[in-house]
């Protein structure tokens, strides 16, 4: 009698098919890290937020109940799959059951049980984030973001730290021309008439259009002294703080340590603002004012001195941006002024060529060309990922931008000492006398 080869088992096959799946996942994207490596790059990436921490453990509790769950219900498929697999010659016919109470009782009970309990667990760590405490916490410092297609817009607060009226747009139906930062009406397309309500509502909207993209794309309140840090002009610099050309994909700066507000809005479509590693993520909705709220934790890395050897770690292992914060006391940094019209810079040079110059991001090249100029150390900070999580258009996986987070000492350091009001060392009343 020929013995034929037995058929492989269809478990065998599945297994196969399993294991094969997997492999072909990860293949391209963890090439190095072949098979399912357990390590940062496959687990979540470093929380720097106090409300993350809980976070992370709820997630990694669900995750592992959900996985021992998991493999247990897997197991007993199998079990039974083998155990009461067709076997020749076997003639018992199945028995017909209707049901175990106890054991249903159970398989109820226990389930109930513990999504209740996870209800409430999940419950404590939303209010934290969503409902923080710091939320009223008056030295809390504020930022605007507002979305776009397919942009960030950062506006920083003024003085009294307050961030003034922003996306708000005329209307064709309006019967007065919307009024100029200069404080004069825009009326110079017609002349002669009062406002757009006068004009068929068309060319209403076209002139409007116009006058939006040219004169004020945020919609900003040229009228509320808040929106403007400094209505007087008497600061170039801070009176242009928040003007539209700037706030376009400006780095979000956040102090370390501090309360901190983001409030959202958007200006066309439901955008996503997350920050993966602050464990920060909300839907930018357009006509709703979104408000987050987070500290970073202590450990959180804040700006510093870096080897050569240390940046090329943190970007190409830890894969962060790391932002030049180079000055004047930066040991071979020199002030680079490129002609008497454009603003100055500091910078690492070679034969006159700029290799890195400050508040520019550091690549692998630019780690070589400054080993080769003979730089040692560069002050640095980390610049997280921030990124839109909607599918908001064709450009959405383009919308992205940076978040520093900053020391006080680097807070009062250029371009940033205006963008907030130090912490509450001195009464919130003195500093605006002071500025005003
Ligand atoms: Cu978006």
């Amino acid at each position: 009698m020929i013995r034929k080869r037995p058929k492989p088992r269809p478990f065998t096959l599945a297994l196969f098919a399993g294991v094969l799946a997997v492999a072909l996942i990860n293949a391209p994207a963890r090439a190095a890290a072949f098979p399912l490596a357990i390590g940062h790059d496959w687990w979540l990436n470093t929380n720097y937020a106090a409300h993350g921490r809980p976070m992370d453990t709820i997630f990694v509790a669900i995750f592992w109940l959900t996985t021992v769950i998991f493999i247990g219900v897997q197991a007993v498929l199998v079990w039974f799959l083998i155990k009461y697999r067709h076997r020749k010659g076997r003639t018992e016919k199945g028995v017909y059951t209707h049901g175990n109470a106890r054991l249903e009782m159970a398989w109820t009970l226990i389930p109930t049980v513990i999504l209740i309990a996870l209800v409430f667990w999940t419950k404590r760590v939303w209010d934290d984030y969503r409902y923080s405490p710091i939320s009223d916490d008056p030295s809390r410092v504020k930022i605007l973001v507002i979305g776009e297609q397919f942009k960030w817009n950062v506006i920083y607060p003024g003085p009294r730290n307050k961030i003034g009226r922003y996306l708000l747009y005329p209307k064709p139906t309006d019967l007065k021309w919307p009024t100029l930062p200069d404080g004069k009406s825009f009326d110079y397309e017609f002349p002669n008439v009062p406002g757009p309500a006068f004009l068929p509502e068309e060319h209403a909207r076209q002139a409007l259009d116009k006058f939006l993209a040219a004169n004020n794309p945020l919609g900003r309140d040229f009228t509320d002294p808040d929106t403007n840090p400094d209505p007087a002009g008497t600061d170039p610099e801070l009176a242009s703080l928040n003007s539209y050309g700037k706030t376009v994909g400006r780095i979000i700066v956040i102090p370390k340590g501090r309360p901190v507000e983001i409030q959202l809005g958007s200006r066309d479509v439901i955008h996503d603002f997350f920050l993966p590693n602050f464990r920060t993520k909300l839907d930018v909705v357009p006509g709703m004012r979104g408000r987050l709220f987070l500290r970073t934790t202590d450990d959180c890395p804040g700006p510093r001195e870096y080897t050569l050897e240390e940046l090329r770690k943190v970007i190409q292992v830890d894969h962060f941006d790391v932002l030049a914060l180079i000055n004047k006391d930066t040991p071979k940094a020199d002030y680079y002024r490129p002609n008497r019209r454009k603003p100055g810079y500091y910078r690492f040079s070679k034969n006159g060529d700029t290799i890195l110059r400050e508040n520019s991001m550091i690549t692998l090249a630019v780690l070589n060309e400054l080993k080769a100029a003979g730089v040692e150390k560069v002050p640095g900070a980390i610049a997280y990922d921030l990124v839109c999580e909607e599918l908001c258009g064709i450009g959405h996986a383009t919308m992205q931008g940076k978040l520093v987070v900053l020391d006080e000492a680097w807070m009062k350091e250029m371009p940033y000492k205006y963008y907030f009001p130090p912490a509450a060392t001195e009464p919130a009343g003195k500093v605006a006398m002071a500025q005003n």
